[in-house]
């Protein structure tokens, strides 16, 4: 933590205002079960379907899970992530090191195995979202763009839900 890299620095910058989603990654997600009344929204393209996107917001950041299933025969890629209402969509991935959660991107983007279902969740893969415009939060409803490396893109509409967690930590610092 003495020296580090600058291209580690954003990241341990990311982790720390982002420390709901560290708390997140702690608790497994409880709720499996959708609701009847659940605007959870499906989208697909030919092969894969895109299933229970939500986000989750901190300021102006966000991170964003859903999965995409892929009832194709040949892996696929998800390469990136649009939107018109962030200054930015990276692929991201946490995972718990010694009982710390850091948060890394991917660049590369995440692979859809053949037959098989790539996850976005909390505490894992998700999709961060940086520089949001506030009319866009304030709407409950983020609009994206999933670009494949095979298939054709797909756009959803990204239910926002409110962290789970209270630790709520804006310390930019
Ligand atoms: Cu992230």
């Amino acid at each position: 933590m003495i020296h580090r890299l600058p291209g580690l620095a954003s990241t341990f910058l990311l982790c720390s205002v982002l420390g709901w989603v560290a708390a997140c990654g702690s608790e497994p997600p409880s709720r499996e079960a959708p609701a009847v009344a659940e605007p959870v929204r499906e989208a697909e393209a030919p092969g894969l379907l895109v299933e229970g996107a939500h986000a989750q917001l901190m300021g102006d950041m966000g991170a964003v899970y859903f999965k995409v299933v892929n009832e194709g025969s040949g892996p696929d890629r998800l390469v990136r992530v649009e939107t018109p209402v962030a200054e930015s969509a990276e692929t991201h991935e946490s995972s718990s090191e010694d009982g710390v959660v850091r948060m890394r991107a991917r660049p590369d983007g995440f692979e859809i195995p053949a037959d098989g279902v790539l996850t976005l969740e909390p505490g894992g893969k998700h999709v961060m979202l940086m520089g949001l415009e506030a009319t866009a939060t304030a709407s409950g409803r983020l609009p994206l763009t999933l670009v494949f490396e095979h298939a054709p893109p797909i756009d959803i509409e990204v239910e926002v839900g409110a962290p789970d967690t209270a630790d709520a930590d804006h310390d930019r610092g």
